[in-house]
C-alpha cells in the first residue's frame, strides 16, 4: 500500500504534533509510517522537522516550495519512504492549506496516475476555533477556518484533553451538522488518545476526490495571507560560565515578544521556540496568540551550556517590525542568561510580498 494523506489545519492547531503521535502510532500497531514537513524557508531545516528528528520520529523536509507546485520533489518523498517499506505517509501543508484538494490531491493525481492512493483530506481542528465558528464570527481566522473545513473529507477535532466529553461530543455534532461531507474524530495528539480510530480512517479511507465550491479567489481570503509575515533564525547560544535553565530561556523569548507584539497591536498565531543540546536532550516552547500563556511543550532534562536554537513565528505584522521585534528579544534574553550567541542564518519574509 503507498497511502499518501495531506493534513491540513489553522496554524497551531496541532498538525505537527498530531503527525507525530500518528506516525509512531501507526507504525507500532499497523505498519511503518513516516511524515514529511512542509514549511516555507529557503534551504533550512525548521522547527517542525527538526522536532520530529529530535523525537525519533521517521521524517523529511520540503522547505523551499509548498506540496502544492513541487510534485516531483514530494513523488520522490513519497517513492523513497515505500522504498524503505511505510505503507503511509502524512504530510503537512504550508499557509493555509486551502486549495491542496486541487493542488495536491488531483495535482498529484493528474501527474502520477495510478501511483499513490490517496487517503482522506484530513483537517485539523481545535476546540477555540469551533468556538470562534460557532459565534458567527466573521473575521479573518474564521474566514480561513470555514476555507479549509469545506475542502476537508476528514474533520480531526484535536486538543480534545482541553474539553469535557461532553463539549467534545457537541462539538462533533455541529462540526457534523455544518460539514456534512465529512467524518469527524476526536483525538488529543499530546496524550495520545484517539489515534486508533484515526489510523483506520486513513488506512481504510480514500479521498473524495471532490470539487467543492471554494472561492479561491475570495479576495479576503487572498489579503488575510498577504498580512502573515514568516520569521526564521537559527543561531547557538553558549553560556559564559556555570549552566543556564534553557527552557526558561525559551519563555523569557516568548515572553518578551509576546509583550511586544501586543504592545504594538500585531498578532503572533504561532510562535515555536524550540533548542537542544549536541546530545539530544530539548525543549520547546510554543506561543499561540498575545492573548493565550506561553506554552512549555517539552522541558530540557538536564541544565544546559551551550545550545543550538531555531525560532519560527508566524505573525500579523509588517516584515520589519517583527524582524526588530524578535531580534531584540534575543539579544535581551541573551544578556539576562549571559549568553554569547552566534547567528547562522536570518530570514523573514512576508506571504504576500
Ligand atoms: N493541550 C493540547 N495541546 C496540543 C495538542 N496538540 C498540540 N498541542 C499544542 O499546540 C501547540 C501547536 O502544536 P503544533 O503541532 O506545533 O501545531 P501546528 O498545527 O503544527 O502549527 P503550525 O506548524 O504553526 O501550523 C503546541 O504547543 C502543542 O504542544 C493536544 O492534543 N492538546
Ligand atoms: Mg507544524
Amino acid at each position: 500500500m503507498k497511502k499518501f494523506a495531506v493534513f491540513s489545519g489553522f496554524l497551531g492547531s496541532g498538525k505537527t504534533t498530531a503527525m507525530m503521535a500518528l506516525t509512531k502510532y501507526y507504525t507500532d500497531r499497523h505498519g511503518k509510517a513516516a511524515m514529511i514537513s512542509n514549511d516555507l524557508g529557503a534551504g533550512v531545516t525548521l522547527a517542525d522537522y527538526r522536532l520530529a528528528k529530535l523525537s525519533g520520529v521517521l521524517s523529511s523536509e520540503i522547505t523551499d516550495e509548498c506540496i502544492c507546485f513541487c510534485h516531483g520533489v514530494l513523488a520522490e518523498h513519497l517513492n523513497r519512504f515505500y522504498g524503505e517499506g511505510c505503507d503511509l505517509v502524512v504530510s503537512d501543508i504550508p499557509g493555509f492549506g486551502v486549495g491542496a484538494l486541487e493542488h495536491v490531491y488531483r495535482g498529484m493525481s493528474r501527474s502520477f496516475p495510478g501511483e499513490f492512493e490517496m487517503a482522506p483530506f484530513t483537517v485539523l481542528i481545535e476546540p477555540r476555533s469551533v468556538e470562534l465558528l460557532r459565534s458567527g464570527n466573521d473575521a479573518d481566522t474564521a474566514r480561513i477556518l470555514r476555507a479549509q473545513l469545506v475542502e476537508a473529507d476528514l474533520i480531526v477535532l484535536n486538543k480534545c484533553d482541553l474539553i469535557s466529553a461532553d463539549e467534545a461530543e457537541e462539538y462533533r455534532a455541529w462540526l457534523k451538522e455544518n460539514y456534512p461531507q465529512t467524518d469527524v474524530l476526536l483525538i488529543s495528539a499530546a496524550r495520545e488518545e484517539g489515534l486508533e480510530e484515526l489510523s483506520l480512517a486513513l488506512k481504510n479511507g480514500t479521498a473524495s476526490m471532490r470539487e467543492p465550491d471554494l472561492d479561491l479567489e475570495d479576495k479576503a481570503l487572498g489579503d488575510a495571507m498577504d498580512r502573515l509575515t514568516e520569521y526564521y533564525i537559527q543561531y547557538h547560544a553558549e553560556v559564559c560560565c556555570n549552566t543556564f535553565d534553557g527552557t526558561d530561556y525559551l519563555k523569557d523569548i516568548a515572553l518578551r515578544v509576546q509583550a511586544a507584539l501586543k504592545e504594538g497591536g500585531f498578532e503572533v498565531p504561532h510562535l515555536k521556540l524550540l533548542a537542544w543540546e549536541p546530545e539530544g536532550d530539548f525543549g520547546k516552547v510554543d506561543l499561540l496568540g498575545t492573548d493565550r500563556p506561553v506554552e512549555i511543550t517539552r522541558r530540557f532534562e538536564r541544565p544546559c551550556t551551550g545550545i543550538a536554537v531555531v525560532l519560527n513565528a508566524n505573525a500579523v505584522c509588517p516584515a520589519a517590525e517583527l524582524d526588530r521585534v524578535m531580534t531584540q528579544a534575543v539579544e535581551e534574553s541573551s544578556k539576562v542568561y549571559q549568553l554569547e550567541i552566534k547567528i547562522f542564518k536570518k530570514q523573514c519574509f512576508n506571504l504576500g510580498e
